[in-house]
């Protein structure tokens, strides 16, 4: 492998670990847990990992180690996050640290290489390469869902011909909610494997009472932010263009607004405002161009929208078009026999009359996206949806009308970007590549304790990195009962963001400025060497939540 100059470097980095990781590790158990919600419809579903103890782990000066090696297998699950790679060198080391002779094997492409028994051996030197490093590649990872008893059965054959004791799925709401049903299942039927879950996404969406943020959020949102100010800078130079920037977070807005708080965009939309004030698609366009006019009066014809990838799905009347969508298209077969060219005509003839009124409406480009097949967890594919060119082409025939109507004066050219996959495998900051290390070295910890159904835990995130607390959630703690595909099924609660939450409120209380003034800020790249206070900061959301303002 060619290594950059970074890459070099960083392979030197050692990630800062919570104090009570330090030496040899004792468990300190709390009391008994409920569910977040529905909890008697939990506990009967999950009899054998319902109700455990919340645990920490506290620096002991007993025996060191196990007596035995213990194998361990890790599966990485759905899109990549920054620091993937620091949670299995967190594993490595922990389960070498704990038994010399300690095996990893990784599943290759995701939940789908256990049931196909693709695995390979994690050896020292192969995690050596990856240290530090941003993606998944070094086993790679899949979005195939691990749901049935068929599959469960079949990951025990390799779990068992391997002899591994326990398996880590690094995963998201789905995967993690999965990985608690795969651990009951083994715990149920005694097989003698134990399931840890780690939190990651980009989308920051999981997250809850006990598990800060999920891994790989801090490291996008810079690497996202420092490009919106480029463009920010450029913008400001020029004076000739709206820039209208999607940003990924296929539910939450979580990544829009924390890259509003470190850029100080003209505008940034947040879905979840906009279902709770029921606006339309006409609303969105509307406040945009208010703004569009207000700066064009004073001259200033450029500026920076932020769009959240998930919106389309938050505006109430598409959200009921795609839940009507989803009925229809999932009776594949009749509409695969629909020619192309006559799809859209076929849809429009079978919706309700309402929906079908809004889906003519749609730009013929936007109603082929929402028309596209959906992923393995049945979501709408919205990092296909191009919802920055439908905003962009909206308003400016929104300007025109209101030019006509002398109501506007100014020029309105637009370019319009999405920010995703530019983010996802960036090389971890520093926060995910400690966060991420000392997730992977807890959930070492957590098996060899014993544990099954937990999700590893990292708190106190925004202290410096030995004053954090690393322990295990039972991940029953974090579930309720929602409607999936039809039927109520158990779920970790999906995170949106809170409109009485901290880094909401900030960002009300700035945008009407940031919308008129030019307050640009130009955030730069990420920081891995040089003073702590700069390399080791926390998200700007991590900070309005934990400490109620900005450092
Ligand atoms: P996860 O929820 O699996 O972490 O993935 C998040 C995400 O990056 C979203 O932001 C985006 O909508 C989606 O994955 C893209 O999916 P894909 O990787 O399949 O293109």
């Amino acid at each position: 492998m060619t290594k950059s100059a970074l890459q070099i470097a960083r392979a030197a980095y050692v990630p800062k670990m919570p104090e009570g990781l330090w030496s040899n590790v004792r468990l300190e158990e709390g009391a008994a847990t409920s569910a977040a919600g529905d909890a008697e419809e939990i506990k009967k579903l999950f009899p054998n990992t319902y109700g455990m103890p919340v645990v920490k782990f506290v620096q002991t000066d007993g025996q060191p180690g196990l007596e035995n090696p213990m194998n361990v297998g890790v599966i990485l699950s759905g899109g990549q996050a920054p620091g993937g790679h620091n949670v299995i060198a967190g594993i490595y080391d922990g389960i070498k640290r704990l038994h010399p002779q300690s095996r990893l094997f990784g599943f290759i492409l995701g939940p789908a290489g256990l049931i196909e028994h693709n695995y390979k051996e994690l050896t020292g030197d192969i995690i050596d390469e990856y240290r530090n490093t941003g993606g998944f590649d070094i086993i790679g990872s899949g979005r195939t869902k691990l749901e049935t008893k068929e599959q469960f059965d079949k990951g025990l054959e390799i779990l068992k011909k391997l002899d591994i004791k326990a398996l880590v799925i690094i995963g998201g709401d789905d995967s993690n909610t999965n990985a608690c049903v795969l651990a009951e299942y083994y715990k149920a039927i005694n097989a003698g494997v134990q399931v840890i879950g780690c939190p990651k996404t980009i989308d920051g969406d999981l997250k809850n009472e006990q598990i800060e943020t999920s891994f790989g959020f801090d490291t996008a949102c810079k690497v996202y932010s420092e490009l919106i100010g480029n463009i920010e800078r450029d913008c400001n130079s020029a004076r000739k263009y709206w820039h209208f920037i999607k940003v990924m977070g296929r539910s939450a807005s979580h990544i829009a607004l924390e890259c509003a708080l470190q850029t100080h965009p003209n505008i940034c939309i947040i879905s979840e405002e906009v279902e709770a004030q029921s606006l339309s698609l006409d609303d969105i366009v509307d406040q945009i161009a208010t703004v569009v006019a207000q700066r064009a009066e004073k001259g200033l014809n450029f500026g920076t929208v932020i769009i959240p990838e998930g919106l389309i799905e938050f505006i109430p009347a598409i959200k009921s078009l795609i839940a009507e969508l989803n009925d229809l298209l999932s009776k594949t077969e009749e509409f695969s026999l629909v020619r192309r060219s006559q799809q859209r005509e076929y849809i429009i003839g079978k919706l309700s009359q309402e929906n079908a009124k809004i889906y003519a409406s749609l730009p013929e480009k936007v109603a082929k996206q929402l028309a596209l097949d959906r992923d393995p967890h049945g979501n709408v594919q919205v990092s296909m949806i191009q919802t920055e060119e439908l905003l962009a082409q909206m308003v400016a025939t929104r300007l025109e009308e209101w030019a006509k109507e002398g109501k506007y004066k100014g020029k309105f050219a637009t370019i319009t970007h999405f920010f995703g996959y530019e983010g996802r495998c960036a090389a971890p900051s520093n926060y995910d590549a400690d966060y991420c290390y000392s997730l992977g070295y807890t959930a070492s910890m957590l098996i060899a304790s014993g544990k099954t159904g937990y999700m590893a835990s990292v708190r106190n995130t925004t202290a410096p990195a030995h004053e954090w607390i690393a322990g295990g959630i039972p991940i029953t703690m974090m579930m309720n009962m929602e409607r999936r595909h039809g039927e109520m099924k158990p779920v970790i609660q999906k995170a949106l963001v809170k409109l009485d939450g901290a880094p909401f409120q900030y960002f009300k209380s700035k945008r009407d400025e940031w919308a008129i003034e030019t307050d640009y800020v130009y955030p730069g790249p990420i920081q891995y060497f040089g003073p702590t206070e700069v390399c080791d900061q926390p998200s700007k959301t991590l900070q309005l939540e934990q400490r109620g303002k900005l450092e």
